[in-house]
């Protein structure tokens, strides 16, 4: 399927046909893995295809990193080894020593750990902010500093709200460019390029890829000059995907959009039951009309997504306890897989944000919500919450 083509379709057709054509030797109807690190030239510098050496082109994923664009609606995806590559290429290809940029208040803790224990001792700032405040934005920005706005939408785990249209504009008007983690999202249920965002990065660990199997990130970005960095960077830093890994997250994205419905339902019920429990004392969902964030959401989401965070009463100990009394859910870090996973952010993956600002409440459990029969879950949980209702 041609790129012109792809753009046309509906989002189901492009995760299932954009970035390959039925192999033009075989028909393989599936992008092959090219187990290969080089490629034979024709004369020196006669490169068939554009293909020199692996860690600069592979055929496996020049078809992923086209599903990439094509879902996002961006003009160039990048494929890379982790959701963390892809940031730290994002970070290296756009600010220099020196510069600055704002994050989320509440973003993934490795994130955090990347832009202050990695970013700082280089030369990069950062200040916090909370992305559902767009004051604490626009004050957070260092005019003539600022190269990024950096944010999650729905946030890891708090699941706070930014409006990305909102967002592109302040940060547009301060000479510095968007960029929005859709990891939570995925681009079935938001497209951030299309509205007024610069770049997209993903950790396709989760939704994209899908099934728990691989670890993968992402960049797509909307303009050319970006595209121009960021491939050079993914390039010349080198934190490629193989091709298996490739192959396995493109086969993800083909199912992404059916996932993603269930991934809803299941987290809809989930939050339904959880409402209505007495050791619950709070439940976190944006499809809640309570949620601070609900109204943006509703705009610029499909649907509000499979993670639903909450809180219990009796504190830290009581939410280990139901984290490890859970047995469909599994005890693990992680999200976006098909099976349900249960997780402690305070201790497992936001442990690396105590003590600062960005620290999450110790009573806070985080659910990535899987497509197994929804009254398992719920039974699950009602085990694991360990009081009758
Ligand atoms: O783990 P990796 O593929 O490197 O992606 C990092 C990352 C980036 N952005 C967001 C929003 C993320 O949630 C993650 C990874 N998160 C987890 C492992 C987790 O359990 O939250």
């Amino acid at each position: 399927m041609t790129q012109e083509h792809s753009n046309k379709s509906g989002f189901e057709t492009r995760a299932i046909h954009a970035g390959y054509e039925p192999d033009a030797m075989t028909g393989a109807v599936i992008p092959p893995i090219y187990a290969t690190s080089t490629y034979k030239q024709d004369g020196v510098g006669g490169l068939r295809g554009g293909y020199e050496y692996s860690r600069s082109a592979n055929p496996t994923r020049t078809a992923l990193e086209g599903a990439l664009a094509a879902l996002e609606e961006g003009e160039r995806g990048f494929a890379f080894a982790s959701g963390l590559a892809a940031e730290d290429t994002v970070l290296r290809a756009l600010t220099r020593p020196g510069d600055h940029v704002v994050i989320p208040d509440d973003a993934y803790g490795g994130t955090f750990r990347l832009v202050d224990k990695v970013g700082g001792p280089w030369g990069l700032e950062h200040t916090p902010a909370a992305v559902s405040d767009l004051d604490a934005v626009r004050a957070a920005i260092e005019p003539g500093r600022t190269r990024l706005v950096w944010v999650e939408t729905p946030t890891n785990p708090l699941l706070n709200i930014g409006d990305i249209e909102a967002l592109a504009a302040i940060a547009h008007d301060a000479g510095a460019k968007l960029v929005v983690d859709n990891t939570f999202a995925s681009p079935y249920l938001q497209q951030p390029l299309t509205l007024g965002a610069d770049i997209v990065v993903h950790s396709t660990t989760k939704y994209c890829g899908g099934h728990s199997d691989v670890v993968g990130g992402a960049v797509v970005v909307r303009d050319l000059e970006t595209a121009d960095r960021v491939g050079f960077h993914q390039n010349a830093m080198g934190a490629v995907p193989g091709p298996f890994d490739c192959f396995l997250t493109h086969r993800g994205l083909k199912t992404l959009a059916v996932r993603m419905d269930r991934h809803c339902d299941n987290a809809e019920k989930v939050v339904d039951y959880l409402l209505d429990h007495p050791q619950v004392a709070d439940v976190i969902y944006p499809g809640l009309e309570q949620h601070p964030g609900h109204a943006v959401a509703t705009r610029q989401m499909k649907r509000y997504g499979g993670i639903v965070s909450f809180r219990v009463h009796g504190g830290e100990q009581h939410a280990l306890e139901v984290c490890e009394r859970a047995r469909v859910f599994t005890l693990g870090e992680s999200l976006g897989g098909v099976e349900s996973l249960i997780e402690h952010p305070g201790r497992m993956t936001h442990a690396s944000v105590a003590g600062t600002d960005l620290e999450v409440p110790a009573d806070l459990i985080r659910l990535s919500v899987g497509i197994e029969t929804a009254d398992d879950l719920i039974a699950d949980l009602d085990r694991a919450l360990g009081v009758e209702k």
